[in-house]
């Protein structure tokens, strides 16, 4: 079984160096992955359309990347029934806080999985461990990535003990 496609939507090419992480850790996983610039409010045409199709599309999550009143992944989450990933992004006004409250605070009924500003690298693990529940070999991957984070941070404690 092909692994579905991860849609990596950014509200502005000005969002793609904090993104850059996303699409490093998708590719690391084997996950097929498209990236688009679509505004929730620049090109609201072209946000229902990508979110209306993107099953028969072939994907399986959407990563919303958006700052200031970040609505693209809620505007993409009313047009799919696809899990949205929203990635708020860092804004030199209110440090994100603005991203952050635009995305995770949606009415009921049409969720977005927000992470953390300028999560970019979770977004792409959650996307990971969305499509994991129906792929094995992506679950293994996912399994070996964990195990590897646990040797680093075990490694980090010896060598800790050494220096203090
Ligand atoms: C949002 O406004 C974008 O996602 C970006 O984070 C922010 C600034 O966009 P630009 O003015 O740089 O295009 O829509």
């Amino acid at each position: 079984m092909s692994t579905k496609k991860v849609a990596v939507i950014m509200g502005s090419d000005s969002d793609l160096e904090t993104m850059r992480p996303c699409l490093k850790r998708l590719d690391s996983f084997g996950i097929p992955r498209e990236v688009h610039i679509i505004s929730a409010h620049r090109t609201p045409v072209a946000a229902e359309q990508f979110a209306s199709q993107a099953v028969e599309n072939g994907f399986g999550v959407i990563i919303a990347a958006a700052g200031k009143a970040a609505h693209l992944g809620g505007v993409l989450a009313a047009y799919t029934t696809l899990p949205v990933i929203g990635v708020p992004i860092k804004t030199s006004m209110m440090g994100g806080l603005d991203s952050l409250l635009s995305m995770v605070q949606m009415p009921k009924g049409i969720p977005v999985a927000c992470v953390a500003v300028d999560g970019a690298d979770n977004a792409a693990i959650l996307a990971a461990q969305m499509l994991a529940l129906s792929d094995e070999t992506l679950a293994d991957k996912l399994s070996a990535f964990k195990k590897q984070m646990a040797e680093d941070v075990a490694a980090k404690d010896v060598k800790i003990q050494e220096e203090i």
